[in-house]
Protein backbone atom coordinates (compact mmCIF):
# COMPACT_ATOMS: atom_id res chain seq x y z
CA UNK A 1 0.00 0.00 0.00
CA UNK A 2 1.78 3.36 -0.86
CA UNK A 3 1.45 6.14 2.06
CA UNK A 4 0.86 9.55 2.42
CA UNK A 5 4.56 10.84 2.88
CA UNK A 6 4.33 11.88 -0.95
CA UNK A 7 1.50 13.65 -0.87
CA UNK A 8 1.92 17.29 1.32
CA UNK A 9 1.50 21.27 0.08
CA UNK A 10 -1.15 23.10 -1.35
CA UNK A 11 -3.97 20.53 -2.36
CA UNK A 12 -6.87 22.10 -4.44
CA UNK A 13 -10.51 20.83 -3.51
CA UNK A 14 -11.22 20.31 -7.05
CA UNK A 15 -13.97 22.49 -8.52
CA UNK A 16 -16.28 19.23 -10.80
CA UNK A 17 -17.35 21.46 -13.76
CA UNK A 18 -20.71 21.07 -15.18
CA UNK A 19 -22.63 22.92 -18.02
CA UNK A 20 -26.36 24.62 -17.77
CA UNK A 21 -28.01 21.68 -17.94
CA UNK A 22 -25.91 20.10 -15.33
CA UNK A 23 -24.34 17.27 -17.17
CA UNK A 24 -21.04 17.08 -16.54
CA UNK A 25 -18.17 18.98 -18.55
CA UNK A 26 -15.34 16.72 -19.84
CA UNK A 27 -13.28 19.33 -21.67
CA UNK A 28 -14.15 22.04 -18.53
CA UNK A 29 -12.89 19.26 -16.10
CA UNK A 30 -9.54 18.95 -17.98
CA UNK A 31 -8.98 22.41 -18.78
CA UNK A 32 -8.52 23.13 -14.75
CA UNK A 33 -6.50 19.96 -14.25
CA UNK A 34 -4.27 21.13 -17.01
CA UNK A 35 -4.35 24.69 -15.21
CA UNK A 36 -3.84 23.83 -11.55
CA UNK A 37 -1.01 21.35 -13.20
CA UNK A 38 0.92 24.16 -14.20
CA UNK A 39 0.59 25.35 -10.63
CA UNK A 40 2.84 24.23 -7.90
CA UNK A 41 0.75 22.23 -6.32
CA UNK A 42 1.19 19.05 -4.32
CA UNK A 43 -1.73 17.05 -5.55
CA UNK A 44 -5.70 17.33 -6.09
CA UNK A 45 -8.62 16.37 -3.99
CA UNK A 46 -11.34 15.58 -5.67
CA UNK A 47 -14.97 14.98 -5.61
CA UNK A 48 -16.00 16.52 -1.61
CA UNK A 49 -17.41 19.36 -0.60
CA UNK A 50 -16.17 21.93 -2.88
CA UNK A 51 -16.80 18.96 -5.92
CA UNK A 52 -20.52 19.27 -4.73
CA UNK A 53 -20.34 15.34 -4.75
CA UNK A 54 -23.64 14.82 -3.04
CA UNK A 55 -25.05 16.82 -5.66
CA UNK A 56 -23.77 14.44 -8.64
CA UNK A 57 -25.55 11.07 -10.34
CA UNK A 58 -22.92 8.21 -9.53
CA UNK A 59 -21.97 8.03 -12.85
CA UNK A 60 -20.86 11.75 -13.20
CA UNK A 61 -18.67 11.52 -9.84
CA UNK A 62 -16.54 8.41 -11.47
CA UNK A 63 -16.30 10.60 -14.43
CA UNK A 64 -15.25 13.70 -12.38
CA UNK A 65 -12.51 10.74 -11.54
CA UNK A 66 -11.89 9.08 -14.55
CA UNK A 67 -11.04 12.30 -16.60
CA UNK A 68 -8.65 14.18 -14.09
CA UNK A 69 -6.81 10.73 -13.35
CA UNK A 70 -6.74 10.81 -17.19
CA UNK A 71 -4.88 14.27 -17.22
CA UNK A 72 -2.70 13.89 -14.20
CA UNK A 73 -1.58 10.57 -15.03
CA UNK A 74 1.46 10.33 -11.95
CA UNK A 75 2.08 14.01 -12.28
CA UNK A 76 0.82 14.47 -8.92
CA UNK A 77 -1.00 12.27 -6.03
CA UNK A 78 -4.84 12.29 -6.43
CA UNK A 79 -6.94 11.90 -3.22
CA UNK A 80 -10.25 10.96 -4.26
CA UNK A 81 -13.63 11.55 -1.57
CA UNK A 82 -16.18 8.23 -1.72
CA UNK A 83 -18.10 9.55 0.44
CA UNK A 84 -22.07 9.31 0.74
CA UNK A 85 -24.31 8.06 3.03
CA UNK A 86 -24.24 4.08 3.00
CA UNK A 87 -21.53 2.22 3.21
CA UNK A 88 -22.00 0.27 0.41
CA UNK A 89 -22.13 3.06 -2.08
CA UNK A 90 -19.09 4.31 -0.55
CA UNK A 91 -16.96 1.06 -1.22
CA UNK A 92 -18.23 1.10 -4.61
CA UNK A 93 -16.80 4.76 -4.97
CA UNK A 94 -13.37 3.34 -2.97
CA UNK A 95 -12.94 0.73 -5.48
CA UNK A 96 -13.58 2.91 -8.60
CA UNK A 97 -10.92 5.28 -7.24
CA UNK A 98 -8.39 2.93 -6.71
CA UNK A 99 -9.08 1.16 -10.20
CA UNK A 100 -8.42 4.60 -11.63
CA UNK A 101 -5.10 4.62 -9.82
CA UNK A 102 -5.87 7.09 -6.85
CA UNK A 103 -2.76 7.26 -4.64
CA UNK A 104 -5.69 8.24 -1.37
CA UNK A 105 -9.20 8.10 -0.65
CA UNK A 106 -10.88 9.85 1.94
CA UNK A 107 -14.43 10.52 3.47
CA UNK A 108 -16.82 12.44 5.63
CA UNK A 109 -18.12 10.22 8.46
CA UNK A 110 -21.74 8.82 7.47
CA UNK A 111 -23.97 11.94 8.00
CA UNK A 112 -27.31 13.09 8.43
CA UNK A 113 -28.83 10.29 11.34
CA UNK A 114 -26.57 11.05 14.61
CA UNK A 115 -24.66 7.60 13.99
CA UNK A 116 -23.07 6.64 17.16
CA UNK A 117 -19.04 6.54 17.25
CA UNK A 118 -19.61 2.46 16.94
CA UNK A 119 -21.18 3.02 14.01
CA UNK A 120 -18.86 5.58 12.48
CA UNK A 121 -16.14 3.10 13.11
CA UNK A 122 -17.58 0.33 11.68
CA UNK A 123 -18.31 2.64 8.43
CA UNK A 124 -14.16 3.46 8.53
CA UNK A 125 -12.99 0.06 8.95
CA UNK A 126 -15.57 -1.83 5.82
CA UNK A 127 -14.85 0.86 3.95
CA UNK A 128 -10.98 1.37 4.59
CA UNK A 129 -10.41 -2.31 4.25
CA UNK A 130 -12.37 -2.83 1.35
CA UNK A 131 -9.02 -1.19 -0.72
CA UNK A 132 -5.68 -0.92 -0.62
CA UNK A 133 -5.29 3.03 -0.72
CA UNK A 134 -4.82 5.03 2.80
CA UNK A 135 -7.70 6.99 3.90
CA UNK A 136 -7.95 10.19 4.85
CA UNK A 137 -10.72 10.81 7.35
CA UNK A 138 -12.41 14.24 6.40
CA UNK A 139 -13.66 16.16 9.57
CA UNK A 140 -16.14 18.88 8.67
CA UNK A 141 -18.88 20.52 11.02
CA UNK A 142 -21.03 19.78 7.86
CA UNK A 143 -21.19 16.30 7.97
CA UNK A 144 -20.47 16.28 11.90
CA UNK A 145 -17.51 16.67 13.46
CA UNK A 146 -15.61 13.80 14.74
CA UNK A 147 -14.13 14.38 17.94
CA UNK A 148 -10.83 13.55 19.56
CA UNK A 149 -11.19 10.52 21.02
CA UNK A 150 -12.97 9.11 17.82
CA UNK A 151 -10.37 10.32 15.55
CA UNK A 152 -7.45 7.90 18.19
CA UNK A 153 -9.82 5.18 17.89
CA UNK A 154 -10.08 5.77 13.68
CA UNK A 155 -6.82 6.09 13.93
CA UNK A 156 -5.91 2.60 15.10
CA UNK A 157 -7.31 0.67 11.51
CA UNK A 158 -5.11 -0.54 9.81
CA UNK A 159 -5.95 1.44 6.71
CA UNK A 160 -6.96 4.79 8.48
CA UNK A 161 -3.59 7.34 8.06
CA UNK A 162 -4.82 10.75 7.78
CA UNK A 163 -7.05 13.40 8.52
CA UNK A 164 -8.55 16.33 6.61
CA UNK A 165 -9.33 19.00 9.29
CA UNK A 166 -11.69 21.32 8.51
CA UNK A 167 -12.40 22.68 11.74
CA UNK A 168 -11.47 25.75 13.38
CA UNK A 169 -9.82 24.38 16.46
CA UNK A 170 -6.79 23.79 15.32
CA UNK A 171 -5.29 22.57 18.52
CA UNK A 172 -6.30 19.80 18.04
CA UNK A 173 -4.13 19.22 15.05
CA UNK A 174 -1.22 19.72 17.31
CA UNK A 175 -2.99 17.07 19.49
CA UNK A 176 -3.49 14.33 17.03
CA UNK A 177 0.79 15.04 15.58
CA UNK A 178 1.34 14.89 19.03
CA UNK A 179 -0.98 12.06 21.07
CA UNK A 180 -1.50 9.86 17.70
CA UNK A 181 1.87 10.33 15.94
CA UNK A 182 3.65 12.80 13.45
CA UNK A 183 3.13 9.96 10.84
CA UNK A 184 -0.94 10.37 11.41
CA UNK A 185 -0.70 12.87 8.50
CA UNK A 186 -3.22 16.10 8.85
CA UNK A 187 -4.60 18.38 6.28
CA UNK A 188 -5.91 21.79 7.10
CA UNK A 189 -8.75 22.22 5.69
CA UNK A 190 -10.18 26.12 6.21
CA UNK A 191 -8.58 28.05 3.83
CA UNK A 192 -8.88 31.32 6.24
CA UNK A 193 -6.98 29.69 8.58
CA UNK A 194 -4.08 28.14 6.13
CA UNK A 195 -1.26 29.72 7.93
CA UNK A 196 -2.52 28.28 11.40
CA UNK A 197 -2.72 24.89 10.52
CA UNK A 198 0.93 24.99 8.90
CA UNK A 199 2.21 26.25 12.46
CA UNK A 200 0.51 23.91 14.58
CA UNK A 201 2.15 20.85 12.04
CA UNK A 202 -0.16 19.88 8.74
CA UNK A 203 1.51 18.22 6.27
CA UNK A 204 -0.49 19.99 3.80
CA UNK A 205 -3.36 22.50 3.25
CA UNK A 206 -6.61 21.00 0.86
CA UNK A 207 -9.54 23.44 0.19
CA UNK A 208 -11.52 25.27 -2.31
CA UNK A 209 -9.76 28.61 -2.64
CA UNK A 210 -6.85 26.49 -3.99
CA UNK A 211 -8.41 26.02 -7.31
CA UNK A 212 -8.42 29.90 -7.91
CA UNK A 213 -5.49 31.77 -5.81
CA UNK A 214 -3.06 28.89 -5.80
CA UNK A 215 -0.30 30.90 -5.77
CA UNK A 216 -0.87 32.42 -2.22
CA UNK A 217 -1.26 29.70 -0.84
CA UNK A 218 2.21 28.15 -2.16
CA UNK A 219 3.49 31.31 -1.07
CA UNK A 220 2.03 30.17 2.21
CA UNK A 221 3.63 26.87 2.41
CA UNK A 222 7.40 27.64 1.35
CA UNK A 223 6.93 30.84 4.18
CA UNK A 224 5.97 28.74 7.06
CA UNK A 225 8.78 26.05 6.23
CA UNK A 226 11.60 28.54 6.15
CA UNK A 227 10.21 30.26 9.70
CA UNK A 228 9.20 33.52 8.18
CA UNK A 229 5.90 34.29 9.51
CA UNK A 230 5.48 37.93 8.21
CA UNK A 231 5.50 36.74 4.93
CA UNK A 232 2.77 34.29 5.84
CA UNK A 233 0.94 36.65 6.69
CA UNK A 234 1.18 38.95 4.84
CA UNK A 235 -0.09 36.57 1.86
CA UNK A 236 -2.73 34.75 4.32
CA UNK A 237 -4.43 38.85 4.61
CA UNK A 238 -4.43 39.02 1.19
CA UNK A 239 -5.96 35.44 0.69
CA UNK A 240 -8.60 36.19 2.97
CA UNK A 241 -10.11 39.31 1.62
CA UNK A 242 -10.55 37.14 -1.34
CA UNK A 243 -12.40 34.30 0.60
CA UNK A 244 -14.43 36.91 2.78
CA UNK A 245 -15.77 38.41 -0.40
CA UNK A 246 -16.65 35.33 -1.99
CA UNK A 247 -18.15 33.48 1.01
CA UNK A 248 -20.39 36.48 1.34
CA UNK A 249 -21.36 36.34 -2.49
CA UNK A 250 -22.70 32.88 -3.34
CA UNK A 251 -19.98 31.32 -2.58
CA UNK A 252 -19.59 28.14 -5.09
CA UNK A 253 -21.15 29.82 -8.23
CA UNK A 254 -18.38 32.92 -7.84
CA UNK A 255 -15.77 30.39 -7.09
CA UNK A 256 -16.17 28.74 -10.94
CA UNK A 257 -17.48 32.51 -11.79
CA UNK A 258 -13.96 34.04 -11.29
CA UNK A 259 -12.18 30.70 -13.69
CA UNK A 260 -15.21 31.94 -16.05
CA UNK A 261 -14.12 35.21 -15.80
CA UNK A 262 -10.74 34.46 -16.14
CA UNK A 263 -10.84 32.73 -19.48
CA UNK A 264 -10.87 29.29 -18.16
CA UNK A 265 -14.00 28.48 -18.57
CA UNK A 266 -15.84 25.73 -16.08
CA UNK A 267 -19.36 26.28 -16.46
CA UNK A 268 -21.48 26.58 -13.10
CA UNK A 269 -23.48 24.66 -9.84
CA UNK A 270 -25.29 22.14 -9.67
CA UNK A 271 -29.02 23.21 -8.14
CA UNK A 272 -30.01 23.55 -5.30
CA UNK A 273 -26.49 25.81 -5.49
CA UNK A 274 -27.90 29.58 -6.40
CA UNK A 275 -26.31 30.61 -9.54
CA UNK A 276 -25.70 34.51 -10.62
CA UNK A 277 -27.65 36.05 -12.91
CA UNK A 278 -26.03 38.45 -15.50
CA UNK A 279 -26.44 41.48 -12.99
CA UNK A 280 -24.73 39.46 -10.34
CA UNK A 281 -21.48 38.91 -12.35
CA UNK A 282 -21.44 42.31 -13.24
CA UNK A 283 -21.62 43.34 -9.72
CA UNK A 284 -19.74 40.67 -8.02
CA UNK A 285 -16.70 41.10 -10.61
CA UNK A 286 -16.51 44.96 -10.36
CA UNK A 287 -16.25 44.24 -6.12
CA UNK A 288 -13.29 41.79 -6.85
CA UNK A 289 -11.63 44.38 -9.14
CA UNK A 290 -11.71 46.92 -6.06
CA UNK A 291 -10.58 44.48 -3.65
CA UNK A 292 -7.81 43.35 -5.97
CA UNK A 293 -6.50 46.76 -6.29
CA UNK A 294 -7.48 47.80 -2.90
CA UNK A 295 -4.82 45.38 -1.41
CA UNK A 296 -2.46 45.02 -4.60
CA UNK A 297 -2.61 41.46 -4.68
CA UNK A 298 -0.84 40.25 -8.37
CA UNK A 299 1.08 37.17 -8.80
CA UNK A 300 -2.17 35.45 -8.96
CA UNK A 301 -2.78 34.04 -12.60
CA UNK A 302 -6.79 34.08 -12.30
CA UNK A 303 -6.87 37.52 -10.72
CA UNK A 304 -4.26 38.68 -13.20
CA UNK A 305 -6.24 37.44 -15.82
CA UNK A 306 -9.64 38.76 -14.12
CA UNK A 307 -8.06 42.01 -14.05
CA UNK A 308 -6.13 42.18 -17.95
CA UNK A 309 -9.18 40.61 -19.64
CA UNK A 310 -12.70 42.43 -18.07
O1 LIG B 1 -12.72 21.83 3.57
C1 LIG B 1 -13.64 23.66 2.39
N1 LIG B 1 -14.87 23.60 3.06
C2 LIG B 1 -16.05 23.58 2.42
C3 LIG B 1 -12.79 22.50 2.60
O2 LIG B 1 -16.15 23.54 1.22
C4 LIG B 1 -17.27 23.59 3.24
C5 LIG B 1 -12.83 24.91 2.75
O3 LIG B 1 -11.81 24.99 1.79
C6 LIG B 1 -13.68 26.16 2.77
O4 LIG B 1 -14.38 26.27 1.57
C7 LIG B 1 -12.88 27.44 2.94
C8 LIG B 1 -13.76 28.67 2.99
O5 LIG B 1 -14.46 28.75 4.20
O6 LIG B 1 -12.09 27.37 4.08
Amino acid sequence: MCDLDSVHGVIPAMISCFDDEGRFDQQAQRRLTRFLLSKNIGGLYLTGSTGEAFLMEESARKAVVETVMDEVGDKVPVIVHVGDIGTAKTIDYAKHAQAMGASAISSVPPFYWKFSSDEILGYYSDVSSAVSLPMIVYNIALAGIVDFGTIKQLSGLEHVKGIKYTATTHHEILRIKDEIGDDFKVYSGADEMAMGGLAFGADGIIGSFYNVIPELFITIVSAIERNDIPAAREAQKKANVIIYYVLANHFFDTLKAMLNWAGLGSGTVLKPFYRLSADDEIKIKAGLKDIIRKYDITGCEVLDRIMERN
